[in-house]
């Protein structure tokens, strides 16, 4: 008995001992510019502060400069390694608090870029709180009981808080033999457009089930799991900070003893955890502290556990910022996964919309040690083989960790599409490749008439992770200015993953109302499990087109060149392309414009007067 008292006390002691910290003051963050002599010294800047995670690399005068926060230890540690940097906002924390607070025309400019109705702004710089989140999650399934669940715990933060998840499917209550999603957010506390993405695409999905094809068919089809607070404990330590947010905690809230705090917990999953301190840090007081042994943190215990119980196919693991889709393998540049060309056709697809630059994690960014998208990926044997990314929402240098209010739904809307391309690629998922319209009537002139039959010959490939059968196509229009009577379905075709296929003759009639000129609509039904799905074939010239400008780029005589614009003839179409810099680099900073210098010359024949 005596035991259980001491052990209580011991409790209520380390109870108190945090919350006491949690009211303690915010470490200082500091943006800074590091000189390199070359790119590639970033390496040895990653090895000499091990702290270093969200660095920029940018090109300056002849050199190189890494654009970074650090906290004051890894600060301290840059000031001690012998690189020249330059500290450029001293508190970062500070600086948020000063800018100018967002007005209502910015809001309602964020709010008017939504597709979505239930998403809107939170309380802490217009971002969700960790309970405001919570409601957001209970309104959802009060709101939309038949396709999402209740909010279920997966376990506790290291200061004791749950780890909600969610699944949204038909049925969501009911395990069902269907291709699993997830979805998670917040494993870094200070970025919480990452939460805000993610409940996004949640809203999206349940407002439009049942009126959007895709999304039906999405939720349907799939099982998605989202986890969108990760590391509610550094979350509310910003919260608890930096009411208004702008708070710049990073790690989760582990007492490391020594007055340090915190694990990375995207430092702490168990694949090639603890590798080498290139990408991860062996010292608590570190941003990049990969804890005291794989998995040792509550938070990535209660996920890995997660994962282990399920079959997930497909994770994006959201975080801020850069604009990137990044995939395995992360702990070392230059070594890719044996599943590396689904890797990228899928990346290529799913940032047709927001244009992220996407690829191998530690080639695109840096190498880390103890990531989740490496044990998601590299662990197969607890649990099936997860194609895993991390999406790094907002732009470098305007958007940052806290982007201004009226950038939060356009950041979140941007990735709505790679959030649904991430369910899709986790089944079947068939893609238009390419396509050729074939005349099939008369004398072919080259272009679509009004009135006149025609086929598409049509390659679909699956950029899926699962086959495909029965399905069929016909082509049809969605656009009334280009009408077009709908052909024939083909014969029932199948399509294994990653596979391509050949339809032919995909007969049509375009309409005798078909408007001239270039026309948006034309698409491919395809029916599949018995949901009908549109894909765009993009634009058609209908009529015979006027060229209103040519120029073959083989000489530059009617352009004013401005300075450097030139001919270049390595890697161009031919004959040659113009170039902004044919012979090597040009300075940054610079604006650079090629004009021409007749403005329009039309010719016309004399016999038409
Ligand atoms: O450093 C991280 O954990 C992620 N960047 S962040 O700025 N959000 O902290 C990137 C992890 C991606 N994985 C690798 N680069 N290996
Ligand atoms: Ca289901
Ligand atoms: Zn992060
Ligand atoms: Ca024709």
């Amino acid at each position: 008995m005596r035991f259980l008292i001491v052990a209580l006390c011991l409790l209520v002691g380390a109870l108190i001992s945090s919350s006491v910290h949690a009211q303690a003051v915010a470490p200082r963050y500091s943006e800074v510019r590091v000189t390199l002599a070359e790119r590639s010294g970033l390496r040895a800047l990653a090895e000499r502060v091990p702290g270093l995670d969200h660095v920029d690399v940018q090109k300056e005068g002849s050199g190189f400069v890494a654009v970074t926060v650090l906290s004051e230890h890894d600060l301290a540690g840059l000031a001690a390694s012998g690189f020249a940097y330059e500290v450029t906002v001293p508190d970062l924390a500070a600086a948020y608090a000063a800018r100018p607070p967002a007005t209502e025309g910015e809001r309602a400019a964020g709010l008017a870029a939504s597709r979505v109705d239930g998403f809107g702004y939170g309380s802490m710089g217009g971002y969700y709180t960790f309970d405001e989140v919570l409601a957001k999650l209970d309104e959802m399934a009060a709101d939309y009981p038949d396709l999402i669940t209740e909010r279920v715990s997966i376990g506790q933060s290291w200061e004791g808080r749950d780890l909600w998840m969610v699944k949204i499917s038909d049925n969501p209550d009911v395990d069902e033999d269907e291709p699993e999603v997830l979805y998670t957010a917040l494993h870094h506390a200070r970025e919480p457009q990452s939460m805000a993405t993610v409940l996004y695409t949640m809203f999206y999905l349940l407002e439009n089930y049942g009126t959007d094809p895709e999304v039906t068919y999405l939720v349907d089809h799939r099982e998605l799991y989202f986890v969108p607070v990760l590391n509610p404990d550094g979350y509310v330590f910003n919260e608890t900070t930096d009411p208004n947010g702008g708070g710049f905690w990073r790690k989760n809230r582990r007492d490391n003893g020594g007055n340090s705090f915190g694990v990375d917990p995207n430092r702490n999953y168990g694949y090639e955890w603890g590798r080498d301190e290139n990408g991860s840090s062996s010292a608590p007081s570190s941003e990049t502290y990969r804890g005291p042994g794989p998995f040792s943190e509550p938070e990535t215990q209660a996920i890995r556990d997660f994962a282990e119980s399920r079959e997930i196919r497909a994770v994006f693991n959201y975080h801020s910022y850069s604009n990137l889709l990044l995939h395995p393998w992360g702990y070392e540049a230059g070594v890719y996964t044996p599943d590396q060309d689904v890797f990228a056709a899928i990346s290529a697809d799913m940032t047709r919309i927001n244009g992220y630059e996407y690829g191998q994690a530690a080639d695109v960014l840096y190498a880390v040690n103890g990531d989740s998208d490496d044990w998601y990926y590299g662990e197969q044997e607890t649990k099936p083989k997860a194609f895993s990314w991390t999406p790094e929402v907002g732009r470098r240098s305007t958007d940052g960790f806290w982007p201004d209010q009226d950038r939060i739904i356009p950041l979140a809307e941007e990735n709505r599409v790679a959030n649904l391309t991430l369910a899709w690629f986790a089944g079947a998922y068939p893609q238009v490749q390419a396509f050729e319209i074939v005349e099939t009537h008369g004398a072919p002139n080259g272009h679509l008439d009004p009135g006149e039959p025609a086929a598409v010959s049509l390659t679909l490939h699956n950029l899926g992770l699962e086959g495909l059968a029965d399905a069929r196509a016909r082509i049809v229009s969605t656009n009334p200015a280009l009408p077009v009577e709908a052909g024939a379905f083909s014969a029932p075709f199948s399509l294994d993953s990653q596979e391509s296929v050949e339809i032919e003759g995909l007969a049509f009639t375009l309409g005798f109302g078909a408007q001239l000129g270039i026309q948006d609509g034309l698409a491919v039904e395809i029916e599949l499990d018995g949901t009908t799905l549109i894909r765009s074939l993009g634009r058609v010239a209908i009529g015979t087109p006027v060229a209103v400008f040519e120029d073959d780029a083989s000489e530059t005589e009617a352009w004013d060149t401005g300075t450097g614009w030139g001919l270049a003839s390595a890697n161009t179409s031919p004959p040659t392309s113009f170039a902004d810099s044919p012979s090597g680099s040009y300075p940054n900073n610079v604006m650079n414009a090629l004009t021409p210098i007749t403005r329009w010359v039309v010719k016309r024949h004399s016999s038409i007067s």
